[in-house]
C-alpha cells in the first residue's frame, strides 16, 4: 500500500531532476530572501548561478544549530511573519531554545511525508491510534496526530504521561497502533503489567511507531516479546519539521522522500561526503521548506545511507537506524563511547533488564570513571549476593571487550531507576557539573 504511489515510486533519475530543480530554486530564495544566507554565499564567494548540478551541493556552506540560536528567534525565516501559521521550539536544555515556523504549506507538507510513511508502515483508516509523544511546543504530539487525522485513523490525542489512563483507554478504546518514545514503551507495558492488563493478550494494539531517542535492535527485540506487537523506527528533527519518515515494512532503514528532502552523509571532523554504506553525521537540505528552509543542515546524528531499491517498492533512500549523535560521544579515559553500544551490550544479557543509567564521574586522581547502573531482569530470580556480583563481573567483561574500557558496573532491583515519558535522559556527567 502506497499513500502516494505516483512520487513513491520515481525512478532515482526523476528524483534527481526534481531534486535538482528544487535546488536551484531554493538557492535563490534563499539568497533573494534570507540575509543570513546571503551574508553566508557572499563569505563563500558563491552566487545561486554557481549551483548548476546535484554535484554542486558541497560548494554550500553548512546550516548549524549554532546559527539558529545566534539568529533567535526568527532571523532565518525567509517569509512575513503574516505567513508563518505555527511555531515549534526546542527546550533550549543545552542554550537558547530555537524556534521552527510553519507556513500552511509547510504543514501540509509535513503531513504529506508522515502519511506516506505511516502507510509504508501499514497503518490505516481502520486503526486506532494512540498519540503518546508530547502534544505543544515538542513536535511530536501534533505531527502525529495530522497525519493520523489525514489518514483517516481514529486518534486518542492522549500526549506522554498519565500512564495509567493510558493503560485504561488503550484497552477499553481498543488502540491498535501506539506513538511514543521507546524508552516509554517499555515503562508501559510494565506499568500495565503491574495493573493486571498483559498487552499482548489483554489489548488490540498490534505495532508501535518508536523515536525521537536513539534506541537498538536489542530494545526493539524486548519490546516486541514484551507486548506481541511489532515495533517501527520513526525519524526526524524539530528543525526538518517533527516527526517525518519511518521505516516500512520491510524494516529495512527509513525512506527519506528525496523530493523534499535531499540527504548526504558527511566525516563529522571535515564535513566531508563519505560514501554509500559509510557511517558518518546526516545532513539535509530541505527542498520545500518555505518559513525555514535550511541548507546542509547538520542534523548531529550518525547512521549510514542504502539507496537500492527496497523490496517495498519504494526508490527513495533509506538512512539505518540512528546510532547515536555526534555530540553524545562520551571521553572516557580518551576512549569514545558511544552510549548505544551500551545498551546493544547490555540488552543482549538475558539477565539484565531494560532500563540503566550510565554515571561518569572524576576521581580524585584525576581518572575518567564510568559506572553503569542496571536492572536485573524481572523475568529471572538472583537472590545471592555472590550471584549478583558474578554477574555484574559477566556485564563488565563483556562491556569491556566492546568499549575497551572498564566500567564499574552495579545491578539493582527491578524498577528502581528513573523512568521517562518523553525522551530518556541516561547519561549523568558529573565532570562537566
Ligand atoms: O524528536 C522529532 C520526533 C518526534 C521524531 C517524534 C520522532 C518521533 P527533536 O526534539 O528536535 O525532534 O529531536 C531530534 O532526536 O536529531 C535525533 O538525535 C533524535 N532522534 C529522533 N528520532 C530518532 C530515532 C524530534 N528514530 C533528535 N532514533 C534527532 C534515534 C532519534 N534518534
Amino acid at each position: 500500500m502506497y499513500w502516494n504511489p505516483a512520487i513513491e515510486r520515481l525512478s532515482a533519475k526523476e528524483l534527481e531532476e526534481i531534486q535538482e530543480r528544487r535546488l536551484k530554486a531554493l538557492v535563490n530564495t534563499v539568497y533573494d530572501y534570507s540575509p543570513f544566507y546571503r551574508k553566508k554565499f557572499k563569505e563563500a564567494g558563491l552566487h545561486p548561478s554557481d549551483i548548476k548540478s546535484l554535484n554542486d551541493l558541497p560548494k554550500l556552506p553548512f546550516t548549524k544549530k549554532q546559527d539558529l540560536r545566534d539568529t533567535y528567534p526568527f532571523g532565518m525565516f525567509t517569509v512575513p511573519l503574516s505567513q508563518v501559521v505555527r511555531f515549534h521550539a526546542s527546550s533550549g536544555t543545552t542554550g537558547k531554545p530555537t524556534v521552527v515556523g510553519y507556513t500552511a504549506n509547510d504543514i501540509r507538507n509535513w503531513v504529506e511525508s508522515l502519511c506516506r510513511a505511516l502507510v509504508s508502515c501499514g497503518v490505516s483508516s481502520d486503526d486506532i491510534m494512540q498519540i503518546a509523544y508530547g502534544y505543544g511546543l515538542f513536535t511530536g504530539g501534533l505531527g502525529f496526530h495530522y497525519a493520523a487525522e489525514r489518514l483517516g485513523s481514529t486518534v486518542i490525542p492522549i500526549s506522554a504521561g498519565n500512564t495509567a489512563r493510558q493503560v485504561e483507554l488503550m484497552r477499553d478504546l481498543g488502540t491498535t497502533v501506539i506513538a511514543c518514545t521507546p524508552s516509554y514503551m517499555l515503562y508501559l507495558s510494565e506499568y500495565a503489567l503491574e495493573m493486571g492488563v498483559d498487552i499482548a493478550n489483554d489489548t488490540k494494539l498490534r505495532a508501535g511507531i518508536f523515536g525521537a531517542e536513539p534506541w537498538s535492535e536489542e530494545t526493539r527485540r524486548r519490546i516486541e516479546e514484551k507486548t506481541g506487537i511489532t515495533a517501527y523506527d520513526v525519524y526526524g528533527t524539530s528543525e526538518l519539521s517533527g516527526p517525518l519518515f519511518t521505516e516500512c515494512t520491510e524494516r529495512n532503514g527509513i525512506h527519506i522522500w528525496a523530493d523534499m528532502f535531499l540527504i548526504e552523509i558527511v566525516d563529522p571532523e571535515t564535513g566531508e561526503q563519505v560514501g554509500e554504506g559509510e557511517k558518518g553525521e546526516l545532513v539535509v537540505t530541505t527542498l520545500t521548506k518555505e518559513a525555514l528552509p535550511l541548507i546542509r543542515w547538520r542534523t548531529g546524528d550518525i547512521t549510514y545511507m542504502e539507496s537500492d531499491k527496497c523490496g517495498c517498492g519504494r526508490t527513495h533512500p533509506r538512512i539505518m537506524r540512528i546510532l547515536g549523535r555526534a555530540d553524545d560521544m562520551l571521553i572516557v579515559r580518551g576512549v569514545n563511547v558511544f552510549p548505544s553500544q551500551i545498551e546493544h551490550v547490555l540488552l543482549q544479557i538475558p539477565e539484565v533488564g531494560e532500563h540503566y543509567m550510565i554515571i561518569l564521574d572524576r576521581r580524585e586522581d584525576g581518572l575518567d570513571e564510568m559506572t553503569i547502573q542496571v536492572e536485573l531482569s524481572d523475568r529471572v530470580s538472583i537472590d545471592t549476593t555472590s550471584d549478583i556480583l558474578n554477574l555484574e563481573k559477566k556485564i563488565a567483561e563483556k562491556l569491556k571487550s566492546v568499549l575497551n574500557v572498564w566500567a564499574k558496573v552495579e545491578v539493582v532491583n527491578p524498577g528502581t531507576l528513573q523512568r521517562f515519558e518523553g525522551k530518556a535522559k541516561r547519561v549523568i556527567d558529573k565532570r562537566k557539573i
